[in-house]
């Protein structure tokens, strides 16, 4: 709603006719959003809105447009906006749990080795300090997140979600051959069978990844496409703009010229499936119901979500939904996603387009204070509140450099980051490795085997994101779903939290010195020492502080 200066009241004009106060609650640089909640005595509701200029001047906003308020105007019923019958299944709802949750990212080929029996041909000696390639093989597995299971309790994390692991020929798996089958390279069924147990018992809940707007070309369905060309039973399975199926190598394997299919990106090693034709829907619907029925996943992550089709998108979710009515739905999408996130199709979406706002100001240094409040607020405003408390908040991930390379390995400001988005609405996501302040430049840098040697490991960052995580979850209602208000400027941005009259206030020092708050009750801090009354806050520190 955009409202013009001034009151604005919503008037109900059901069975009695009382206005509403309506309370001004996020800003962008050009609009105020303003907010009311009102109880329904029954499942209708008509309104409108009168917006009351300084001058004391008033305006009749509803379906019909904007008129001067007078009572001739508000007699007609065609000019209210309605609610003509509020049903309970169209209720935007999200899962309650993930609301507590703090995710950990595992890209599986390497964080552990669990078993040297299925490591790969030509697997090299696992090292931290390696720049790995696209196509190297470190032997990572199953077996080896079961081992450290108990690592993702002592940091804290209790949503785990993986990169794919069925059967594929890369190092990612995002080139499926077989949507039904473990990966060799990662173990089979009954170790998988095992994790999702074992992480159940440690309280994790795990998120698998569903790659289906594309299939690997070594695939047995776009295998017989290249066989057998238009008589192919899968012919129709995949977008073939020209028999024969053929592209044009380059030098890079991963871009090719003159495709006559489609793909993901410009590799010809993706063929996109066609996702409207009702033989690839049964298909892709067995493959996400089955790891819910036969393995008790918790949640789906999307891959390449926004190019595959809504209605596709909607069957997936019913199907879901029908076996866990909490299950969660995440969509990987780097941009606003409204056609996506109005209940039918995602619950959440990866909030890039949230936390590149957090990176641009944090650590790039791109924006001003403002600037950073108008897009965060921006992106707040473009959905409904179930769907803000569980979008799905990643600072770095296997698609970007890590986040201490983004801070050019200031970690003091990666810790000023991590925690500014700890108290954003939303759950926060920890990409692997990121807890030992690893490193790692754009994709395949971002993917070095995890250090689990002891002696080069950041055990001052471990302890502080395991502070960080603990802070999180004792304080997950508030920080998911209460009110936002900011204030402060450049030099010390404050960033406040309040629900049901319990404060949480982060004050982030990017001035470049040391600032000075007043002491309080300190939840959180990096780089701060006291004298009693005051707390100085170094360069790149914050502090958050409790009632
Ligand atoms: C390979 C090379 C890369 C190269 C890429 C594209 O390694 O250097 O850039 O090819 O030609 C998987 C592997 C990648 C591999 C890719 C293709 O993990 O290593 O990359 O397959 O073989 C866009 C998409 C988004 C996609 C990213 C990568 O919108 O969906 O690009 N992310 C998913 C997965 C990836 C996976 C695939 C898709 C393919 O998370 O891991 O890649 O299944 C901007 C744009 C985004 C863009 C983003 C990143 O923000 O707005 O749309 O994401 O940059 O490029
Ligand atoms: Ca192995």
């Amino acid at each position: 709603m955009q409202a013009l200066a001034g009151d604005t009241y919503l008037i109900d004009t059901g069975w009695y006719d009382h206005p509403y106060e309506m309370k001004n609650y996020l800003s962008t640089k050009d609009f105020d959003y303003w907010h009311v909640v009102i109880e329904l005595n029954n499942r209708r509701a008509s309104y409108a809105f009168i917006v009351t200029d300084n001058s004391g001047a008033s305006l009749f906003f509803g379906d019909q447009g904007i008129f001067d308020d007078s009572h001739e105007v508000r007699a007609h019923a065609n000019n209210y906006f309605r609610l003509p019958y509020f049903h309970e299944i169209d209720m935007v709802r999200t899962p309650e749990w993930v609301k507590s949750t703090v995710w950990y990212q595992i890209f599986p080929e390497r964080f552990a080795n669990g078993d040297k029996e299925n490591d790969p041909a030509g697997v090299l000696t696992w090292d931290s300090d390696v720049h790995p390639t696209r196509e190297d093989f470190y032997g990572g597995d199953l077996q080896g997140i079961i081992d450290h299971l108990d690592h993702l309790v002592d940091l804290g994390v209790n949503g785990l979600y993986l990169c794919p692991i069925f059967k594929a020929h890369s190092n990612h798996k995002y080139d499926t051959i077989d949507y039904l089958e473990i990966d060799p390279d990662f173990g089979d069924k009954e170790t998988f069978r095992k994790l999702v147990q074992e992480a159940h018992k440690r309280g994790i809940k795990v998120m698998l990844d569903a790659v289906f707007n594309h299939m690997g070309d070594l695939s047995p369905q776009w295998q017989d496409v290249l066989d057998n060309g238009t008589n192919s039973r899968f012919a129709n399975w995949f977008h073939v703009n020209k028999f024969p199926a053929t592209y044009q190598e380059t030098a890079d394997f991963e871009q090719a010229t003159d495709i006559t299919y489609d793909t993901f990106a410009f590799t010809p090693h993706m063929p996109k499936l066609n996702t409207a034709n009702p033989e690839v829907q049964k298909y892709l619907l067995h493959v996400a119901t089955y790891w819910i029925d036969q393995f008790d996943i918790d949640a789906w992550r999307l891959d390449v979500a926004n190019e595959v089709d809504h209605h596709f998108w909607r069957e997936f979710a019913a199907a879901c939904r029908s076996r866990k009515d909490d299950f969660y739905i995440l969509g990987e999408i780097w941009h606003s996603s409204q056609s996506w996130l109005n209940g039918d199709q995602f619950d959440a979406v990866m909030n890039y387009a949230y936390t590149d706002a957090i990176l641009d100001y944090f650590v790039f240094k791109k924006t001003d204070f403002s600037t950073l409040q108008d897009q965060i607020n921006s992106q707040l405003v473009l959905y409904r509140e179930p769907i803000n408390e569980v979008q799905f908040n990643v600072l770095d991930s296997h698609d970007t450099p890590r986040l201490l390379t983004q801070a050019n390995n200031n970690l003091a400001l990666m810790q000023q980051t991590m925690a500014f988005t700890f108290i954003q609405p939303g759950v926060p996501c920890i990409y692997y490795g990121d807890e030992y302040a690893m490193t790692g430049a754009m994709d395949p840098d971002n993917r070095k085997p995890m250090v689990w040697n002891e002696a080069e490991q950041n055990t001052e960052q471990y302890q502080f994101v395991k502070e960080l995580v603990e802070f999180r979850k004792a304080h997950h209602q508030l920080l998911s779903s209460g009110s936002i208000s900011w204030s402060g400027d450049d030099q010390l941005l404050i960033f406040e939290r309040e629900q049901n009259g319990v404060n949480i206030t982060g004050y982030f020092n990017t001035s470049g010195t040391a600032q000075r708050v007043p002491a309080g009750n300190v939840l959180l801090q990096g780089q701060t020492k006291t004298n009693g009354t005051e707390l100085e806050i170094a360069a790149d520190g914050f502090v958050i502080l409790g009632d």
